[in-house]
């Protein structure tokens, strides 16, 4: 300790409020046929994420006649770099309630790796159950990480999905995907964090669509927190699915659903009713984007806006920009969130394949390394004095 430690004795009685987690936060909130959470939470201190203001996409599309405010909410940032913690540590803190003796989910990865993480920290023994192929590397990584037994399935997550229902019921195993209705309350908060951040509820709200699971769970803490008074206009919910994997739009489950987005890859989802329920009651709608949007996004987001997100939740935001371009939301002082569900660190193969590196290989030599960045400089100068052309 240096010496001038000592000066900051006097502040040492200074009172920083503390984040403890989602259910320390919101619990009082949080029940299920009446009943509540009464134990110590099994937490990670997920939630609390930020919800950043766009500077990079605002520009755009105010130039298409928008105008408002546009803010992503990065739940990214949570432990496992998804929005699955907000579910999971209710879901698993139940577990530990009833006095379940090991757990078990279907994934296209996220809910995996999530699921992995408290189970571990809940000391209760856990199964993934993944398909085989299409899930994104560091997803696999996580569960090896915090040690759950991976069962890769040679099919689709909807394949999974229907194996773990039946096999939970059989061995008594405590099931995690957002059929669990304790996922669900716990990933609500998202809406409340919204709502305190702003002081109000925005006036849309795009999401991703795979499961169905969080449009849900939004949409009701959005209703709570008016049945509150916390808030008083609930928003429009938006989700967005991809083509190649649409079911809800197409209004019949897709055999073999395709999306370079794998997280959503997804032809027959758990909450598919749910999901029109809270469209319908919010005057949104359920719509696709091609893989093609979701990628323009991808990069768009990285190297633009500075928010590394993966493929999934840029679905939720190339709807968003589909619906401006096409004037189908209100154009003026609008204030709308987009949620990035995860981090782009999960996918780094997506990463290598879809966005140009510009990696230069040189000798450890001062002139080699001149060379590059006075090249560079030259190139960016001339794209500066290029027309900047729309990226959507
Ligand atoms: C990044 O992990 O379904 O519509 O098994 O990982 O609530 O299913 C993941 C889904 C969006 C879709 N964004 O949310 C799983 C899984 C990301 C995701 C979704 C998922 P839901």
């Amino acid at each position: 300790m240096g010496s001038e430690d000592n000066n900051l004795k006097g502040n040492r009685n200074f009172q920083q409020r503390k984040w403890q987690g989602i259910i320390h936060e919101y619990g009082d909130f949080i029940s299920v046929e009446g009943e509540k959470i009464n134990i110590e939470p099994v937490t990670l201190l997920e939630g609390n994420t930020p919800l950043i203001e766009s500077v990079c996409l605002a520009k755009e599309l105010r130039d298409m006649g928008f105008s408002g405010k546009i803010y992503f909410k990065y739940e990214g940032l949570n432990p496992t770099s998804s929005f699955k913690d907000r579910g999971m540590t209710v879901a698993i803190t139940r577990a530990k309630q009833i006095g379940a003796h090991a757990t078990i989910c279907a994934s296209t990865g996220n809910t995996s790796a999530s699921a992995a993480a408290y189970s571990a920290r809940a000391n209760l023994p856990v199964f993934v159950v993944v398909p085989e192929k299409n899930v994104a590397t560091g997803k696999i990584i996580q569960a090896v990480a915090h040690g759950a037994r991976i069962i890769r399935v040679k099919g689709n997550f909807d394949d999974a999905l229907s194996l773990v229902r039946k096999i939970s019921d059989d061995f008594g195993l405590f099931i995690v995907n957002s059929i669990n209705p304790w996922r669900i309350e716990g990933q609500k908060t998202a809406a409340f964090e919204v709502c305190d951040t702003l002081g109000f509820a925005p006036d849309y709200h795009f999401l991703p669509v795979g499961n169905a699971g969080n449009i849900y769970a939004y949409w009701l803490g959005y209703k709570q927190y008016k049945a509150l008074g916390k808030i008083n206009e609930t928003p429009k919910m938006f989700g967005f699915q991809a083509e190649g994997a649409a079911p809800i739009v197409r209004g019949h489950p897709v055999e073999n659903p395709e999306t370079i987005a794998s997280a959503i890859r997804i032809g027959n989802p758990a909450n598919w009713k749910k999901a029109e329920l809270a469209v319908k009651e919010s005057d949104g709608l359920i719509d696709m984007v091609s893989d093609e949007e979701i990628i323009s996004v991808y990069r768009f987001m990285g190297e633009k806006e500075g928010i590394f997100c993966e493929l999934a939740p840029c679905a939720g935001i190339a709807g968003f920009i589909k619906m401006v371009k096409n004037k189908k939301i209100k154009m003026k002082d609008t204030v709308v969130v987009c949620t990035i569900t995860g981090h782009g660190l999960k996918d780094p193969e997506a990463t290598m394949n879809l966005i140009k590196t510009k990696q230069f290989f040189v000798e450890p030599k001062f002139s080699e390394i001149k060379k590059v960045i006075e090249e560079e400089i030259k190139k960016s100068k001339e794209k500066d004095l290029e027309m900047e052309q729309h990226k959507f």
